[in-house]
């Protein structure tokens, strides 16, 4: 799909279902599913209104443990997409953290997944953490894609050879798609992905 192309594709009718805090909660809507995935304060939830280009659509914060609960966008009654608290923020009190990883867990092993997209920091990841999701997902079958975020932070030769450590250090087989939902980077592409992850497999 060239630029062009992907430049045309637009959800114009995103909006918020449901938030769940358990997934059994979960609601049978038979739309193809995709979760964001990744570290507390990666960028998960702004991406995902840069994704929609709705700002303030999806909850953001500067602080970490923003998002708590699943919660669940419909993208145009064609796909469902999933914001995920994030894991990974020291902050949070023990049994808080344990309660998120169990409902992270108990949502991606009950769920009838497309596809999960690992968000990166650019300048951080992949962490052991991250590491720990990757080879879940590999070992249950699901597929997933990385996602390098706030590319704005680095430039020039900086953000490529952070994008070939971070390829390299997942094994060399997926080069994470740098973006920047502050600038507006590789969101065409992200879009373009996800509707030839889903719909024109
Ligand atoms: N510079 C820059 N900052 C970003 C970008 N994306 C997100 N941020 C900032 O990063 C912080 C965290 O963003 P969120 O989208 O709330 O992160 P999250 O991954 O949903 O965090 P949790 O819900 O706590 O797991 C906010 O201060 C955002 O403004 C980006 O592309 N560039
Ligand atoms: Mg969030």
């Amino acid at each position: 799909m060239n630029d062009t192309t992907a430049s045309r594709i637009h959800w114009p009718n995103t909006h918020f279902l449901q938030s769940v805090a358990n997934a059994r909660e979960f609601p049978d809507t038979g739309l193809p599913q995709v979760a964001v995935a990744g570290h507390s304060n990666v960028g998960k939830s702004s991406l995902m209104n840069a994704l929609f280009g709705r700002n303030g659509l999806v909850k953001t914060s500067k602080n970490p443990g923003c998002t708590r609960l699943l919660n669940l966008f419909a993208v145009d009654d064609r796909m469902l997409v999933v914001d995920l608290p994030g894991y990974g923020y020291a902050r949070a009190s023990k049994s808080e953290q344990n309660r998120w990883i169990s409902m992270i867990d108990g949502y991606l092993t009950g769920a009838d997944l497309k596809l999960v997209l690992v968000l990166l920091d650019i300048r951080h990841g992949p962490k052991d953490s991250d590491m720990q999701l990757i080879e879940w997902l590999n070992e249950a079958g699901i597929r997933w894609v990385p996602v390098a975020t706030k590319a704005d932070k680095l430039s020039g030769n900086g953000r490529s050879r952070r994008l070939k450590e971070m390829t390299d250090a997942m094994g060399g087989l997926l080069k994470p798609l740098p973006t920047s939902s502050a600038k507006g980077l590789g969101i065409d592409n992200l879009r373009a992905l996800l509707q030839q992850e889903l719909f024109d497999a």
